[in-house]
């Protein structure tokens, strides 16, 4: 027997040695099956979908063999096998997930929302509580977007990091989360997304931070049809990456080489790789090369298409299931037929398990077909028997239906029997009503948070003021962020020029002296990264505030917030959360890039991040106060023009509270209803001023956040006072005031009371041209708003106004 198997298994007993390779084999025989299986589910029509991780088995068995509890996993479709062999994937959950089963506990990785082989673990209880993470084996969930899953790595191991550093978290309620810091989080990623920008800008930063993090890349020469010479510079990840590798006591990565096929040399190369990375806390790179991919990239066509005879040759040659079988025998560890039996068992096994999945994913379906069906019985004895008799006969001649197909049945018949009144159609109408909740829950739950500390649940606290102290805008959050880190330890703050210089606002002036450099801090410029590396901290149990220091910058992030940040609690149907916050500044200032303000984009992008758009600091602080005790990711922007603005000084700076979705009436008025926020306020009351000199009145009702909109339906209470209504920001025509019109004129049914057409008032749809008067002939000015406002009037009673101009 080779003498370099493994070196854990060194010194074990012959027979407990050949236990764990026939169990790895029996691992790696199983997953290969269910992949096998799984794309015949797919090409036979019980799956829409299939990706599976054939090829990658033997390098994701060694990898999960120095994977610890407490340890995160951040990586994509290709890890089944990883995921079966820390135990948090059986394979009839695999093929649940492929079949789109919405019971979270047979498709615990998603509930059905995500295709199959998309994964992660639970981190919360069902109540929303996070549960102790160092007991148990947690993976981030995973994301489609090739190397979307590399800013969050970050956060993942640099949350160890800012364990490790902070004794006062090495206690308490904070060991669920970490044992001092000694996790490791390990990424995953296909070759050929290392040719993303994420995957640079993650591996640069870590290397800067030096964080326990393992990376491993699947090498199989190919993304998708695109072989490496089109992806990677001298066609190797590691030979380009050389440049990183540490150097005499330097920063940097270890960076290692193995092979796909070769078990004991893949088994040594991760236990090298998880002591230096575990030990000293620094990253490591593992580029697994020689990987294979038997069945193609997925199940939207056949790799034959564009492989060359010697590469299938080789992938036949050099699979990993082969190689293992032939390294078991020539070195005489089991036989020929002890292999045999166990590659037929695993057939069995997976076979029965696919069985058992189709059946349970069927079961709650045919069952609502059969409820249906005798509401379809009683109803057959009317005047329509003949039609419902035939719409219930197609139903049931469906083998294998779905919920579409029972919904467009029962909409038929209650289309036909619109003008009876008899119980059975009561009854029928009940069940949609029940089946129409049910699917909500099924699909469209945990958008946001559901837990007790949803944002709801907060109470809302009034500033109270004891004089009349006048304070920069800048050193109200200023005091605010003070309160914050000495209230918080589990706080850090983050982002370029945030620690040293305490901002480029100032905002944060001093705190990176009084509450040392790993709780406030400068970062690179590197916006995707900042913004992951706050959603792995705050999914181990930390509350970080990520600054993207203009809100022009924030579309380096938007992608990460609008696929990762953003899905994370409904892709996992509220089975993980990252309550981020992220502050930035916007809307006004000077020039293309630092006076955009984009919030129709955000808004429509970030679905299931709360966005804030304060008028002034006083308020900008209400909300940080409020999110901390919240468990729900939120982006405030602060008003960028308003830091040198005097405001007064709460005397409860840090405790009071602003409660989410609540509008403000800034002015009482009985003509025209103004609605805005932000910067825009500013500008909306300097109109207002202007046309209360000419005989207009204009309420003035400042919504302070998009998303949540007006939860009580407040706004069409003043449309109804006023009757006409105006909406107005800084974004483009069509943008975030279109988003509030179509709110409170179709949500909130505003449009019922209109006795003048909505007008909606917004900038120059090209950005904004630099100069003062670059910025006054490009976004709304007072005298925009005023002729707007009083135009209306003029239309209204052309008695009173008289035309202007
Ligand atoms: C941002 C983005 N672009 C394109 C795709 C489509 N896509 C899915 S997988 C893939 C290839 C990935 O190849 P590789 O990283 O080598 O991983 P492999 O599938 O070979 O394991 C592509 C282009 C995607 N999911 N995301």
């Amino acid at each position: 027997m080779q003498e370099d198997v493994i070196s854990a298994t060194k010194g074990l007993k012959f027979e407990d040695f050949k236990q764990i390779v026939l169990n790895d084999f029996k691992l790696i025989n199983e997953s290969r099956q269910t992949s096998l299986l799984g794309r015949k589910e797919v090409l036979t029509g019980k799956a829409k979908f299939g990706i599976f991780g054939d090829g990658k088995e033997l390098a994701q068995v060694a990898m999960a063999k120095v994977f610890q509890n407490g340890d995160f996993r951040s990586g994509y479709y290709r890890d089944q096998t990883f995921m079966m062999a820390i135990g948090a994937l059986s394979i009839q959950n695999y093929f649940a997930g492929l079949y789109g089963h919405t019971d979270i506990s047979h498709d615990p990785m998603s509930a059905g929302r995500q295709m199959g082989g998309h994964f992660g673990t639970h981190s919360l209880n069902e109540d929303g509580t996070f549960k102790n993470l160092v007991n148990q084996k947690n993976s981030s969930a995973d994301i489609s977007p090739t190397a979307g899953q590399m800013p969050r790595l970050l956060g993942l191991a640099y949350a160890s990091h800012f364990y490790k550093k902070n004794e006062v978290l090495q206690k308490g309620k904070f060991l669920n989360f970490s044992n001092k810091g000694n996790e490791v989080a390990f990424g995953t990623i296909g070759d050929a997304s290392t040719s993303e920008g994420l995957f640079w800008e993650t591996i640069n930063a870590a290397g800067v931070l030096q964080v326990p993090m393992l990376m491993s890349v699947w090498d199989d020469g190919h993304g998708i049809s695109v072989p490496k010479k089109y992806q990677t510079t001298k066609e190797s990840i590691s030979e380009i990456l050389k440049g990183f590798q540490r150097e005499n006591g330097g920063n940097g990565f270890e960076i290692l080489k193995t092979k796909g096929w070769d078990y004991p040399h893949l088994c040594e190369t991760y236990e090298k790789a998880i002591t230096i990375c575990r030990e000293q806390h620094v990253p490591v790179l593992v580029h697994v090369e020689e990987v294979t991919q038997p069945q193609g990239h997925s199940t939207s066509g056949s790799h034959e298409r564009y492989k060359d005879a010697a590469r299938l040759q080789f992938e036949t040659d050099f699979d990993c299931l082969k190689k293992m079988r032939e390294w078991i025998l020539e070195n005489a560890i089991a036989t020929d037929s002890e292999l045999n039996k166990i590659e037929e068992d695993s057939k069995i096994a997976v076979r029965d398990a696919k069985t058992a999945a189709w059946s349970e994913y069927l079961k709650p379906i045919k069952s609502e077909v059969e409820v249906v069906s005798s509401f379809f019985n009683e109803l057959a004895n009317g005047s329509y028997a003949d039609v419902i008799n035939a719409i219930k006969t197609e139903l049931n001649s469906i083998k294998e239906p779905i919920r579409k197909d029972i919904l467009v049945a029962v909409k038929k018949v209650l289309r036909l029997i619109k003008s009876e009144n008899s119980p059975a159609r009561t009854q029928l109408t009940n069940w949609l009503n029940q089946s129409n909740a049910e699917n909500t829950e099924r699909y469209s739950s945990h958008l946001y948070s559901e837990s007790i500390q949803k944002i709801s649940n907060i109470s809302p606290v009034n500033a109270e003021y004891h004089d009349d102290k006048l304070v920069d805008g800048r050193e109200l959050l200023r005091e605010n962020f003070d309160f914050i880190l000495n209230k918080y330890p589990e706080t850090l703050i983050f982002g370029e020029d945030s620690g040293k210089i305490g901002g480029v606002n100032q905002g944060l002036e001093g705190l990176q002296l009084k509450y040392g450099e790993h709780r406030v801090f400068d970062t690179g410029i590197r916006e995707a990264t900042i913004m992951g590396q706050a959603i792995g901290l705050a999914m181990r149990g930390l509350r970080p505030i990520a600054e993207i220091q203009y809100l022009d910058y924030l579309l380096y992030a938007l992608q990460i917030m609008s696929d990762d940040l953003a899905t994370l609690q409904w892709r996992t149907k509220g089975m993980q959360k990252s309550p981020v916050i992220i502050r930035t500044r916007g809307h006004r200032l000077e020039g293309v890039w630092h006076s955009g303000s984009p919030m129709a984009m955000i808004v429509s992008a970030c679905r299931g991040i709360n966005v804030c758009v304060p008028r002034n600091m006083t308020q900008a602080a209400g909300f940080y106060n409020l999110l901390l005790e919240a468990d729900e990711p939120a982006l405030v922007i602060e008003p960028l023009n308003g830091y040198r603005l005097k405001e007064k000084l709460p005397s409860n700076i840090g405790e009071y509270k602003i409660q989410l979705g609540l509008p403000e009436i800034l002015n009482e008025g009985s003509d025209v209803t103004l609605v805005t926020y932000g910067s825009s306020i500013r500008i909306a009351q300097d109109a207002i001023k202007q046309l209360n000199e000419h005989g207009v009145s204009v309420e003035l009702i400042d919504i302070q956040t998009l998303l949540p909109f007006d939860i009580n339906h407040s706004i069409v209470d003043s449309i109804k006072k006023t009757n006409r209504v105006v909406f107005f920001d800084e974004d483009v025509p069509g943008g975030g005031t279109a988003y509030m019109m179509q709110k409170v004129l179709e949500e909130q049914g505003g449009y019922k009371y209109l006795d003048s057409k909505p007008i909606t008032i917004a900038s120059k749809a090209h950005r904004p041209a630099y100069g003062s008067d670059g910025d006054y002939f490009s976004k709304p000015s007072a005298e925009d708003v005023f002729d707007v406002i009083y135009n209306l009037m003029l239309e209204v009673n052309p008695g009173k106004f008289v035309k202007i101009y």
